[in-house]
C-alpha cells in the first residue's frame, strides 16, 4: 500500500532538533507530528523559549549542568502557558474520603499542595539498561500491581497512570526505574497500568487508553488519570502527575522536538485529566487505527466542551524521549485528517460510552499492573 503523504509538517517538526547522537537515524514515530493537515501546519508556533527563568515560581538548585540546557533561539513567547505548579483552588479530584490512620495510630493530615520531597531538575539518561530486580529493591514501598500511597499523609489525589503498550520492554524498564521514585516523591496515591495490545493487529493507542481507564476503575476509586507514552521521562519532578482544574498537557518540552512545543494544539505524549473531565468528553475515540490523529481528536473534544489545556512551564515540562525506530503495525493512519475534521459529530457516540474489548489477562506484577487486551481491528 502506498502512503499518500510524507507530511511536510513531519519535516517541519524535525527541524528544531538535530539528532543528538551519531547512531542510526531515528524515524519519526513521535506524537505531535504531522497529524494536522499540511495547510494548517504553517500556523504552528513555538510557545516559549525553554530558558524563561521567570516561568518558574522558585529557583531551586540545578542538578543538571548548564551545558545540557537547550539553547532557546526563539524570543517570541506570546502565549504564556497557564501555571499551576502549586495547587490551586478549584482543582479537581481532592481526596477527601474517610479518615486515614498513620503508623503510630495517629490520624493523618492531607499531604501539602507541593510536596517537600521534590528534587527539581533530574538527570535522565538511557545508556545502561536496568534490571527489574534492582528497581524492586530501590522501591520497597510499592504494593503489588505497582501501587503506592504516602505513609505520612493522605494524598490529595488518587491517580491511575495508564501506558499504552506493545513490544517495548526495555523502554518500560527505564520508565519504571525513573518514574516510581518521582511519583513517590510527589506524594501521590497512585497505580501504574500497562495496557498491552495483544496480537499483531494495527495499534490503537486511544482505545488502549480507554481500556486502561475502565480497568483501573475496577481496582480502585481513582479520581485522576495520567496517560503516558512509555518512552517519555520527565526531567523535573515538579511536573506533578496529578490533575488540575483544566485537562493538562505535561510533556511540553521534549528533547526530540528541541525542548519546544511543536504546535499550540499539541496534546500528545503525557497528559492528565480528572475523571470528570474525561467523562465530559466521552473519553477517547476508539477508531483511530495506526499512528497519529487521536491526540488531536482529544484536544478538539476538550475545546468543544469549553475546556482549555493547562501546561507546566517549558522549564518544568522538560522530557527526554527514548530513541527508537517506528513500530511495526503502527503505520500513519491515512484517514486521520478526515477523522479529525469530524470530531464534533462523532465524539458523543464514539468514546468510553461505546468502548468494547475483550480482556485477555490482568496481572498484578510487582512494579505495575499489566492488562492484556484484544481491541479487535479496523
Ligand atoms: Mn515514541
Amino acid at each position: 500500500m502506498v502512503k499518500q503523504y510524507h507530511s511536510p509538517s513531519r519535516a517541519w517538526c524535525s527541524a528544531p532538533s538535530p539528532p543528538r547522537s551519531a547512531t542510526a537515524p531515528v524515524s519519526w514515530s513521535g506524537w505531535c507530528v504531522s497529524s494536522r493537515s499540511p495547510s494548517s501546519s504553517s500556523t504552528a508556533t513555538a510557545f516559549w523559549t525553554p530558558r524563561g527563568a521567570k516561568t518558574s515560581r522558585t529557583t531551586p538548585p540545578t542538578r543538571t549542568s548548564r551545558k545540557t540546557r537547550p539553547r532557546g533561539t526563539r524570543t517570541d513567547p506570546p502565549t504564556p502557558p497557564r501555571r499551576e505548579e502549586a495547587g490551586e483552588p478549584g482543582d479537581k479530584g481532592q481526596n477527601t474520603g474517610g479518615k486515614a490512620v498513620g503508623p503510630g495510630g495517629k490520624e493523618l493530615q492531607q499531604c501539602p499542595g507541593t510536596s517537600p520531597l521534590l528534587l527539581s531538575p533530574l538527570r535522565v539518561e538511557f545508556s545502561s539498561p536496568v534490571k527489574e530486580e534492582l528497581i524492586k529493591k530501590q522501591n520497597p514501598a510499592l504494593q503489588p500491581g505497582g501501587r503506592f500511597r504516602p505513609r505520612d499523609c493522605v494524598a490529595q489525589q488518587k491517580v491511575a497512570i495508564i501506558i499504552p503498550f506493545r513490544n517495548r520492554e526495555e523502554h518500560l524498564k527505564y520508565w519504571l526505574n525513573y518514574l516510581h521514585p518521582i511519583l513517590q516523591r510527589q506524594q501521590l496515591d497512585y497505580g501504574v497500568y500497562v495496557v498491552n495490545q495483544d496480537g499483531e493487529g494495527t495499534f490503537n493507542r486511544a482505545k488502549l487508553l480507554n481500556v486502561g481507564y475502565a480497568e483501573a476503575l475496577k481496582d480502585y476509586d481513582y479520581d485522576c488519570f495520567v496517560f503516558s507514552d512509555v518512552d517519555l521521562i520527565p526531567m523535573d519532578d515538579r511536573n506533578t502527575y496529578r490533575c488540575f482544574s483544566q485537562p493538562r498537557h505535561l510533556s511540553v518540552a521534549v528533547d526530540k522536538f528541541g525542548f519546544r512545543l511543536p504546535y499550540a494544539q499539541c496534546f500528545g505524549g503525557v497528559s492528565s485529566m480528572s475523571k470528570e473531565q474525561f467523562l465530559k468528553i466521552n473519553g477517547f475515540p476508539n477508531n483511530y487505527w495506526g499512528w497519529g490523529g487521536e491526540d488531536d481528536d482529544i484536544f478538539k473534544r476538550f475545546s468543544y466542551k469549553g475546556m482549555s489545556i493547562s501546561r507546566p512551564s517549558g522549564e518544568i515540562g522538560k522530557y527526554r524521549m527514548i530513541r527508537h525506530n517506528r513500530d511495526k503495525n503502527n503505520e500513519p493512519n491515512p484517514q486521520r485528517f478526515n477523522q479529525i475534521a469530524h470530531t464534533l459529530e462523532t465524539m458523543s457516540s464514539d468514546g468510553i460510552s461505546s468502548l468494547s474489548y475483550s480482556l485477555v489477562k490482568k496481572e498484578k506484577l510487582d512494579l505495575y499492573t499489566r492488562i492484556h487486551v484484544d481491541v479487535g481491528g479496523p
